[in-house]
This record gives structure tokens, sequence and C-alpha cells, in this order.
């Protein structure tokens, strides 16, 4: 299997990262699709240290002063954007050809109680919406990471929150934190402090209805918490309307159910009061600056699902109008709406009630990470896939999902595979890993890469333990964990371009960008089962009709198999892995001898 990838890798001559720059692709990046781009997701704090000065963000003292420590998942490790910049190549020989940036956007450095701090690495406890974080650098960096990336003909998406901004304000009839949601009808807003509490702002009618006037009327957010912002953080927020804790919901922590999905504190982060049209437009104008100034190419936003659908509804179209605007027609916005299990339903309905163009498909993600681990038959997929119609734009807009395997929340598909499989070899978790990226990089969606899993990384949970270094770590438990395909650690830079995930996603990468049938092509479903082994889809040509059949062998043991295909189709090359017959059995039946985890993506000649 691997042979042929790196026979594909050689035959497609890879260009080394000196000449990438000046290929002819650099002039047209604005006219590629969403759905053409393979994406490289990143944490900047993680990724690359280019400047050892910035690494306390300017700050002094010890680490809950500064934040940086470089010893614990928890801190700054001193990643940032000159360090992003260096390694552009590194991200271009891998066949991405967009990047997700982690948030960039200054944080609150420390927060949590005594014992418990961690610092805003990951970006997303946001303080001032303007300006880079100077852990990682400066606006000016900013410009130059994305000017750099589009000489490079790559696309720079942004990570943005409006759910949150960093936790500031407090509650006074709570002073240990960790305080209960109260409920709009336990604690409605013109009672303060409950329903037999004195009367305040008199005349709201209620956080539905989103009109200036109505919003006038709410002057004082005392209805469930008595809330203060301390006086050394008082001004902390920019732009400074974000200093009024009027413009927040103020009722405690989500439960992630009912009401408090939208109103209540992400784990204490001040959650903002999205149905206020003040805060709509301040967004409006927070992020369109961002398009305006620096002309990136897409949002990624983070807990979509939290913010009201009314919200996005206004915010999402003045995005795309921003864009085109600024002569960026295929701006991509895709939203992080989770699911615990494969449960299309669930984004699906945001894509209709939110009318974003995109969200991440974790729905594609635990379906593979099952489908991979042989803990659920191919049919898992198929499932998945016969769920694309629910989508707002139907098939044609789930192509636009960005797809992936794991990420820096759920844990590395690495983690996903060695838990399910604790008896396996080494040499196995290699193989389904591959697979996995196989089927990242051929189905439909947009494959996106976590930084790290193209060197092995696995780690042994979610969030923190999923966030490792690629330069050396310091961190004694992401060097304690063996990474996949090599023999190195995360104790010494892993930026390897011969690793085998490397080099297998680079050769499927570029396959996938050279064939439109892989990035625009309609997908059929030819063959699932209930029991691990045969997963097929053919795709198709959108100018030609052009068929590929790409299948894929989930089982530890050889498969032998035909395979239904358009009757037209009775030639086939190989693209890819291994295991097409040269011809069609029959016409509409196709032979196929897969290995135990092997793959194969054939195309058909087209007449
Ligand atoms: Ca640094
Ligand atoms: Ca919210």
């Amino acid at each position: 299997m691997r042979h042929s990838v790196l026979a594909l890798a050689a035959a497609l001559a890879l260009v080394p990262a000196s000449r990438a720059a000046a290929t002819p692709a650099a002039a047209d990046y604005r006219v590629r699709l969403p759905q053409d781009e393979v994406i490289y997701f990143l944490l900047p704090d993680r990724f690359e240290n280019g400047d050892p000065s910035n690494d306390r963000g300017g700050l002094t003292g010890d680490r809950l002063h500064t934040g940086f420590d470089p010893t614990d998942k928890a801190f700054y490790h001193g990643g940032d954007l000159k360090g992003l910049i260096e390694r552009l190549g590194y991200i271009q020989d891998l066949g991405a050809t967009a990047i997700w940036v982690g948030p960039i956007f200054k944080n609150k450095t420390v927060q949590g109680p005594p014992g418990h701090e961690s610092a805003g690495y990951h970006g997303y406890w946001i303080t001032d919406f303007t300006r880079v974080d100077p852990h990682f650098g400066t606006n000016a960096d900013f410009r130059a990471l994305v000017d750099a990336a589009h000489a490079r003909g790559m696309k720079v998406y942004m990570d943005i929150v409006v759910n949150h901004t960093a936790d500031v304000i407090q509650y006074r009839d709570c002073p240990a934190g960790g305080c209960p949601y109260r409920s709009i009808a336990d604690y409605p807003y013109t009672r303060e402090g409950g329903v037999y509490g004195k009367r305040i702002n008199l005349g709201f009618a209620g956080d539905q209805i989103g009109t200036a006037a109505n919003f006038a009327r709410l002057t004082n957010p005392n209805y469930a918490y008595q809330v203060y912002v301390p006086a050394d953080e008082a001004s902390e927020k920019v732009p400074a309307w974000l200093n009024d804790p009027i413009y927040y919901h103020n009722r405690g922590n989500s439960t992630f159910k009912g009401e408090s999905s939208t109103m209540g504190d992400f784990v204490g982060l001040d959650d903002l009061m999205t149905e206020n049209p003040r805060v709509v437009q301040g967004f409006i104008d927070i992020y369109g600056k961002w398009i305006d100034d620096f002309h990136v190419d897409g949002f990624r936003i983070d807990t979509e699902q939290h913010v009201d659908s009314a919200f996005w509804q206004t915010f999402v179209p003045a995005m795309l109008t921003r864009a085109k605007a600024d002569g960026i027609p295929n701006f991509h916005i895709f939203g992080e709406v989770t699911t615990d299990g494969m449960d299309p339903a669930h984004t699906a309905e945001h894509s209709w009630t939110d009318h974003i163009p995109a969200v991440l498909d974790f729905p594609f993600a635990h379906a593979v990470d099952d489908v991979a681990a042989g803990k659920a038959g191919t049919d898992e997929l198929a499932r998945l896939f016969a769920a694309d119609p629910l989508y707002r734009g139907g098939a044609e807009a789930a192509m636009t999902l960005p797809t992936f395997l794991g990420n820096h929340d759920m844990g590395r598909i690495g983690m996903v595979l060695r838990k399910a499989l604790p008896e396996a070899s080494a040499d196995e978790i290699l193989k389904r890993d591959m697979l996995a990226h196989a089927m990242l990089l051929t189905l439909r969606g947009v494959p996106t890469i976590y930084s790290g899993d193209e060197q092995g990384f696995a780690g042994t949970g979610g969030d923190q333990d999923a966030r490792q270094d690629m330069f050396a770590s310091k961190v004694a438990s992401y060097n304690a964990d063996p990474l996949i395909g090599t023999t190195a650690t995360t104790a010494t830079a892993n930026f390897d371009e011969h690793h085998p995930l490397f080099r297998e996603i680079a050769a499927l990468a570029r396959l996938r960008t050279a064939h439109p049938a892989l990035t625009r092509g309609r997908q059929v479903v030819r063959y699932a089962g209930d029991e691990p082994g045969l997963f097929a889809v053919s795709r198709f040509d959108p100018a030609t009709g052009g068929e590929y059949l790409i299948a894929f062998n989930t089982a530890a043991t050889p498969l032998d198999a035909s395979v239904l295909v358009e009757t037209r189709s009775t030639d086939f090359t190989t693209l890819a892995g291994a295991g097409c017959a040269a011809s069609a059995s029959a016409p509409g039946s196709l032979h196929l001898t897969l290995a135990p985890f092997g793959y194969a993506v054939c195309a058909a000649k087209v007449r």
C-alpha cells in the first residue's frame, strides 16, 4: 500500500518548498472553492517558536503573571506567528492549501481559581478582539503571515469567537465561582434576584425582541446575580463597549442543556448577550475589520451552537458581503457544532437554523474513528453520507463541510485507535491511522489535518493532552508518549517530511487537489456492510463524468470482492493504493483485492 503511494508521490514530482512559492497556483487561490482546499489546523503556541523574546508576552514575573511555562501543558510554550511563517514550506510540502490558525487575539493571560490556574495559550479567552496576543507577535506579524501564505497560493482561515470573552465579570452572590445557571423563568429580566425581587428593567420585553428600542430598556444587569467587574480589569476588554456587563447574559454556568446552552457561561467565560443588536453590530465591526485589513480567506467559528440563531443569520451574510467587497469571492465560514456521536441531524439542523454555510463535520470524525478502529461496520459511513441531503444546500453543501479525524478538544485519531485497540501492534495502529487518513483525503468534505497527526502524535486524551508541541517539547507527559510510525518523541522537534504518515498524507493531498472528482465530485456509496470490511464509493468528475472508484478494507484480513461500477466504466487505472482490476469483469462489475487495512483509488478511463 505504502509503496504505491510513494510511487505516486514520485510521479507527481513533489515540489520542494523553495520552489513551491513560485508555482502558478499562487495567483489563483482566490478562485478556488472551499471544497478545493486541504486544511491544516494548528495552535500557534504549540507549532513553532520563531522569536524567544516574546515567550512571556512582554510581561514580567512568574508563570501566573507571564503565562509562560513550557514544562506545563496548561501554559504558554513559546510558539508564535514568526515561527509559523518559517514553517509555511513544511505545511505546503504536506499538500495543505489552507491554514486554520487557532485564535490569535489577545487573551487573558491566566485565569482559574488558586491552584487550578491555566493560561490562554489556546487563544479562546479573548480580552482584546482588535490585536494579536503579544505572546504570538504583533498585528504586523499576522499581516506578514497572511501575505506569505497568499504568496504561496495558500489561504488563511481565522479562528473566531463571539460566544464569550475571557472570565472577567464576577458575581457577588457567588464568590467561589462555579455559579449555577439561573433561568429566565426563575430570574426574569424585570426583577432583581428572582420573581419577588425589586422591579428593574421596566418595559423590557425579553431577549427575543431584537430591537434597539427594546434593549434600551435593559439597563440593570442584576436580574440573576449581582454582577461586577474587578477594578483592575475595568478597561481590560477592547473594544470598550465589551467592558459593560449589560452586554452579557450573567446567568451563571451553562449546563449545556435547554436555555442555558445559549445563555449560560461556558465554564465561567463571560457569555455575550448576542441577542442585543449592539452586540451583533459590535461583532460585525470587529471581524469585518479583520477581513478588510488582512484579507483573510475564511472564519472557523468557535462554540457556534452556544450563540442564538438570529445572531448568525445577521452576522454571516454581513461577513460574506464584506469579503466579496474586499475581492474574496469564496470566503469560507464553518462553525463548531459538536456531536457526541455519529449524529448528522444535529449538525444539519444548525445549517438550517443558523444559516451557516458549513459546520465542522463531527459526525464524519466519529464515523471514521469508529470504522478505522474496528468498532463499527462500514455501514456507519453509509449512514453518515445518506444524511447529506439534510444539510441546507443538500449534498452539494455537504461537500464544503470540513472533515477531520480528531482535534485539540476531542483528542487525536492516534489516541482513539490506541484506546480502542490496546493489544494492537505498532504496525497495525500505523496501518489503521493511514487508512483513516486515506478516507479523510478521498471522501467528500474538506480534509482538515490536525497539526501533529502527520508526525504520529497520539496523546492519552483530549484537550491539553492533545495539544503537543511540534517544536522540542519540555512537557514530560507529552515526551513519554510513543509516537506512531517513528522512534522519535516530542522531546525533539517533529517536522520530519519522511515520516510515513507525512508521506502518505502529502501524496494523497496532491492526488486530491489534482483531480476535481475528489474535491467537487458527486459521491455515491457502492458498498457498506455491518461488519468491518469493505467500504466503497464512486466519485464523478464534474466536467467529464469520469468515475473514480475508491475502496477501503477496514478488516485485518485480505478482501476479495466485486463492486458495482457504471457500465460505461470498463478500464481502470490505479492512482493510489492497490487492488482494482485493470478492467471490469463484466459490464458494471469491478473485481477488487485489498490487503488488510488496504485501500485503492482507481480512475475509469473516459472515452
Ligand atoms: Ca515565541
Ligand atoms: Ca452564548
